[in-house]
């Protein structure tokens, strides 16, 4: 007798999403492999591993520590589960901030070269943004040009990502008396590179073996991502392709246009992608789409290529991380541009599938089985021009009978820069404060963060936020987050009514969704930065406000490092996916609870989102009570049953 073979669980076990569920179900009939599946081929996941203790920093290992006691606690070397897992932490930190820092080192070359002149396709679209910047960096503006002034900011900023300096520069933003923590901790962010690099060299065998010694040390790393690496990405992209301001866009597979050429851009930089959406509107290459049958060109976004684009041209955005494999799976995609971080190798198999072209264009980042298009940013326009070609000649093997498109998509608003916030308020956080001391908004959320295959897709981000909106919370949303929010039609200012009494009739008044869309994930540091412009306007600390951090559906390894660095300025953070380190109850316990008395915020891990809402509400009244404000009593709460579970 035959063992009858589990069957898969059902899309909408998998997703809320309506198109995510048609293009799962569409893969299975067709036998397409996609996330869910390797996922399920993967469990039971290892135990080891997921709890933090294998380690394999040397060929004496791999190691293990067994987590009940029975087996080995020590490593070959000596280790034991609090070095380990303090160590793959400081790891993780260290490899999600270099993600950040060198997107952000990219952006600063090309800014640099524009400076030179020595591009296509690039300029200055913010001097007011660029003058500022010249003056928190001391680099003269009277009477100067603005190449001229470009090249000094660029040689400043450069020097952030070396080691010849005691302080990062953007820190003065931060209120002095954090910035006095930080030096007494020992924390403060020298230069970008080196406290990454150091954090490799502590976590080498036989260097730091000190559990606490390691993790403050990866809040100095970091540091140097959300107000080094992260904070240079997001300022020049402003300073280059504009500082946001709110418009409207739309969101889901609903996007694509059976009758035009469909070209989705993914990964995370707008340098490329920009130039693109330049190249797009060639009347060239729109007529060569035409000749070819198309009635235009249609450019969508994903992850985090895609908020860029949203936040400052109102691109429509197809989907956040999970989509990136169904987008393919309606047969309508002629071209998938990717630049890095986040592709998954998965896509071009794919697009075997179907006659998508998946075109890379970073030299640091290859897919085999992509055609690859080196991006210089000498030619950018050029370069973006091919790119466009491309696509627009795979769009000549598209099999219309292989077409699935799925309904139609959502309207959102994006472009909540620090700038267009501030001009929402007319140039000063007072309403904002306002609001938050008469109590019809009880505090602030960052809600960010990836898919990831482990949590029903988008239900976490979603779930919470709509908890929060619904208690008078303003969320801010970043990376996949705000995708979700946005499907979900909670970015729209109609959506206010989803909102508490308070929040509803503040964001009337302004004429804003209850859920702001911030940007990609390098722009988390808007967050900060308008958390410490909010702090020093009060002349309190970040860690005073009545403000938190959460990441539902978390998934990389940058993620971690923009947890480690809010939380390190001040803004406890909840995490709803498990992160690898409860093998050491002694990292469990600093993070969770022992960093608060050094930080003035923590760690938690909540998996439901609405239990996770609710620590989020306590804490937020707790932070009202500390600053003499009128806070509600929510101990006795209740948790309220998942809705969609
Ligand atoms: Fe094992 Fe120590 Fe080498 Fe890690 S560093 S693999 S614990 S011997
Ligand atoms: S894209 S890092 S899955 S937010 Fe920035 Fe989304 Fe997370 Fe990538």
């Amino acid at each position: 007798m035959s063992a009858t073979k589990p069957q898969p669980p059902e899309s909408s076990s998998l997703t809320i999403g309506a198109d995510a569920k048609a293009m799962i179900e569409r893969a299975r009939d067709e036998g397409v492999t996609t996330v869910w599946d390797r996922l399920r081929a993967q469990l039971p996941q290892c135990g080891y591993c997921s709890m933090g203790v294998s380690c394999t920093n040397c060929s004496m290992g791999p190691c293990r520590i067994d987590p009940f006691g029975e087996g080995p606690q020590r490593g070959v070397c000596g280790a034991d589960a609090d070095i380990i897992v303090a160590r793959n932490l400081g790891r993780a930190i260290a490899a999600g901030a270099s993600a950040h820092s060198d997107h952000g080192r990219d952006i600063l070359e090309v800014f640099a070269a524009t400076a030179e002149e020595e591009t296509t396709g690039y300029e200055i679209r913010d001097e007011a943004k660029l003058r500022g910047l010249a003056e928190e960096l001391g680099v003269a503006t009277d009477g100067r040009s603005n190449q001229e002034i470009a090249r000094d900011v660029a040689e400043a900023m450069m020097e952030d990502f070396g080691t010849r300096k005691d302080a990062i520069a953007m820190l003065d933003r931060v209120p002095e008396t954090r910035r006095e923590l930080w030096q007494q901790l020992g924390i403060t962010p020298r230069g970008i590179d080196r406290e990454n690099v150091e954090m490799l060299h502590r976590t080498h065998m036989g260097v730091d073996n000190d559990y606490t010694n390691i993790l403050l040390h990866g809040l100095r790393a970091s540091l140097s991502d959300g107000w080094g690496g992260s904070l240079v990405a997001t300022e020049l992209s402003d300073v280059m392709f504009g500082t946001p301001q709110p418009l409207m866009s739309k969101v889901n597979l609903g996007v694509l246009d059976e009758a035009q050429v469909n070209i989705a851009l993914h990964g995370h930089n707008p340098l490329l992608s920009d130039v693109i959406v330049q190249a797009a509107q060639d009347e060239e290459l729109v007529a060569l789409a035409k000749e070819k049958g198309a009635a235009g060109i249609n450019l969508v976004g994903l992850c985090c290529t895609g908020n860029e684009l949203q936040m400052r041209r109102g691109i429509p955005m197809a989907g956040n991380h999970l989509m990136q494999e169904l987008i393919i799976m309606t047969g309508a995609l002629d071209a998938m541009v990717v630049d890095y971080q986040c592709i998954m190798p998965s896509v071009t198999d794919v697009a075997k599938c179907f006659h998508t072209e998946v075109i890379s264009t970073a030299d640091k980042a290859k897919f085999p089985g992509a055609t690859h298009i080196s991006f210089d940013p000498h030619r950018g326009l050029e370069v973006g021009r091919e790119i466009v070609r491309r696509g627009i000649m795979a769009y000549g093997n598209r099999n219309p009978d292989r077409v699935r498109l799925t309904g139609e998509p959502v309207e959102m608003m994006a472009g909540f820069s620090v700038e267009a916030i501030l001009g929402a308020l007319g140039g000063t956080p007072q309403p904002l404060v306002d609001a938050i001391v008469a109590g019809k908004i009880r505090g602030a959320v960052g809600v960010v963060g990836c898919n990831n295959p482990k949590v029903k897709q988008d239900y976490a981000h979603v779930t919470l936020t709509r908890r929060l909106i619904e208690n008078d919370i303003l969320v801010l949303v970043t990376g996949c987050s705000a995708v979700a929010n946005g499907k979900a039609g909670q970015m729209v200012p109609e959506a206010a009514e989803m909102a508490g009494d308070g929040l509803r009739e503040v964001c009337q008044a302004l004429g804003i969704p209850p859920v702001l869309h911030m940007g990609s994930c390098v722009d988390n540091t808007r967050i900060i930065v308008l958390a410490a412009a909010l702090a020093n306007h009060l002349g309190v600390d970040v860690s005073q406000l009545p403000l938190a951090g959460a990441a539902p559906e978390w998934y990389s390894e940058k993620a971690i490092s923009i947890g480690a660095y809010v939380v390190a300025s001040g803004i406890s953070t909840v995490l709803g996916v498990q992160p690898p380190i409860f093998g050491s109850l002694n990292v469990v316990k600093l993070l969770a609870e022992d960093l608060d008395g050094v930080v003035g915020a923590k760690f938690a891990v909540e998996p439901d989102p609405e239990r996770a809402a609710v620590w989020i509400r306590k804490h937020l009244e707790a932070k009202r009570k500390g600053l003499g404000l009128p806070a509600y009593d929510l101990e006795t709460i209740k948790v309220e049953e998942p809705a969609h579970a």
